[in-house]
């Protein structure tokens, strides 16, 4: 229903000239394949109604909590108008000059110090008229965590945003903008390729982290690194992290450990005995419940006990993949009850948004999150290119579930994500079914992940306390040595 509603705002928008294709010279003086003008809705008072529904919808969708409404000058300021009078919501206006007599108040209407303001947007290139806004209103005591843009340029907005500790939330992004004119006829494969081109080659919060005008791919690799140099600790304060996420980050650098020991073991006995063991070393214990032979409720309850002693989470990987009823049965029922005693779990992408909607049913009122698996240690692995970017946009969409990844590099540069990577040993190698290894080293420095997750390089040594030491170190050492902390 609301993507039939989209699609057909869409071609409503191609109409009446707010998208064009041709070749327009931007403010910056870049020339792109595509402008785009939202300023002509004012003349499409239908189209506004249908705009400011939208965005009121997505209001609801998100159960935002706001005190005040704002819409970023000129162009949102009647949508903002439209949707506050709509719903009887208290609007703020923000002036783009103070006028010279009178209060010189830079923000009009009623607040208190400390009320949270929404923001609305027309359009979102770099999100820096998003951030301006915001930056007035932080002036005046007031908070932005949320704001709804129409139409997202996907070229970096979001990820600025969110390393200011702002959420964007868009309604039409590019590439479904493309892909609903493509369908429609409105434009050909070679436009449409030309500006999704464009589009990756010319993000700006790459190149501006890499204070580099237009080169992408160094651009892209400099703001990797740039991006890695915030500290766990940092990271956990975030203003828009999951408090799971800040938990994990917080125990990380209290233990200095990004070690997960994935404990492969058979017997519950065993495991309570590694746990018991390692626990000081690790961050976090990767069980695989389902291959004890005798797993029963006291174990779990043994388990969460030895965990908080110790300081780590706990972490079940059930790697969930079915539709959205069955994985809320899985997670919450069954023999492992696993939602009542594991901090977090992970899931397949491959159901769609319904299987993380199903455990986020049942995980998120306990506080609990999820990992989505956007790439494999496996050789052959179909979780790779577009799917890896699928996953992503799933887990940007679900974060208030969803804490991160299981993946062989870093995939985003939002920082409230943790990365985990398993398939890590000292040496470079695999097993003979498809297992490929890679070293702590590698992981955290070159790969820009969070976590290593170690399985029988820890299991398999003749001393586990010992390698759980080795791998601990290896992998803080390479983690310091990228925050730029190491070597002194
Ligand atoms: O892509 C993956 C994802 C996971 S969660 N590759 C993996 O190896 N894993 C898990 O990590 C796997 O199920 C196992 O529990 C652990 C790796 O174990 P190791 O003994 O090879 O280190």
């Amino acid at each position: 229903m609301e993507s039939v509603c989209v699609d057909n705002l869409i071609l409503k928008l191609h109409d009446v000239d707010a998208v064009k294709f041709g070749e327009y010279k931007l403010k910056s003086g870049m020339l792109a394949p595509i402008y785009i003008d939202l300023r002509v809705l004012v003349s499409h008072p239908a189209l506004m109604n249908q705009v400011s529904s939208l965005i009121y919808q997505r209001v609801q969708e998100e159960e935002l909590q706001f005190d005040s409404v704002c819409g970023v000058p000129y162009t949102a300021l009647p949508l903002a108008t439209i949707i506050c009078s709509r719903h009887e919501l208290p609007m703020l206006i923000r002036r783009k000059e103070a006028k010279d007599y009178g209060t010189k108040r830079m923000v009009e209407g009623l607040f208190r110090d400390g009320d949270t303001c929404l923001i609305i947007e027309d359009t979102v290139t770099s999100g820096s008229s998003i951030l301006e806004t915001a930056e007035v209103l932080y002036k005046e005591g007031l908070k932005v965590t949320d704001a709804i843009v129409l139409m997202d340029r996907e070229q970096g907005g979001v990820e600025m945003l969110a390393s200011q500790g702002i959420k964007l939330h868009p309604i039409i992004s590019m590439f479904k903008l493309l892909n609903v004119l493509l369908a429609a006829e409105r434009i050909d494969t070679e436009i449409a390729q030309s500006i999704r081109k464009f589009i990756l080659d010319n993000n700006t919060f790459s190149s501006k982290e890499a204070k580099n005008g237009n080169d992408t791919p160094a651009a892209k690799k400099l703001c990797v690194e740039e991006n890695q140099q915030l500290t766990y600790v940092d990271r956990a304060k975030l203003r828009n992290i999951h408090p799971l996420a800040a938990k994990l980050l917080t125990i990380m650098e209290e233990k200095q450990s990004n070690l997960c020991v994935s404990a492969d073991v058979t017997s519950s006995e065993e495991l309570l005995q590694l746990a018991e063991c390692l626990g000081p070393k690790i961050c976090l214990l990767k069980t695989h419940v389902d291959i004890l032979k005798d797993y029963t409720a006291a174990f779990s309850e043994k388990l969460q006990t030895v965990a908080e002693k110790h300081n780590f989470l706990i972490f079940e990987d059930r790697k969930f993949a079915d539709i959205g009823n069955t994985v809320k049965h899985q997670y919450e029922g069954g023999v492992y009850q696993i939602s009542s005693w594991s901090h977090i779990v992970n899931a397949h992408a491959v159901p769609g948004p319904g299987v993380v909607k199903g455990l986020s049913a049942v995980g998120k009122p306990l506080g609990r999150g999820c990992l989505l698996i956007a790439q494999m240690s496996s050789q052959g692995s179909l979780a790779t290119g577009e799917y890896t970017k699928a996953v992503l946009q799933m887990a940007e969409e679900h974060s208030d579930f969803v804490i991160g990844f299981i993946c062989g590099s870093n995939i985003t540069k939002r920082p409230e994500f943790i990365h985990m990577t398993p398939g890590v040993q000292m040496k470079t190698g695999g097993d003979l079914l498809g297992q490929q290894y890679s070293t702590p080293e590698d992981v955290i420095i070159n790969k820009g992940s969070d976590i290593i997750i170690v399985g029988r390089g820890i299991l398999e040594a003749p001393d586990r306390l010992k390698a759980a030491e080795s791998y601990r170190k290896s992998g803080w050492d390479a983690y310091t040595k990228r925050v730029g902390q190491g070597g002194q």
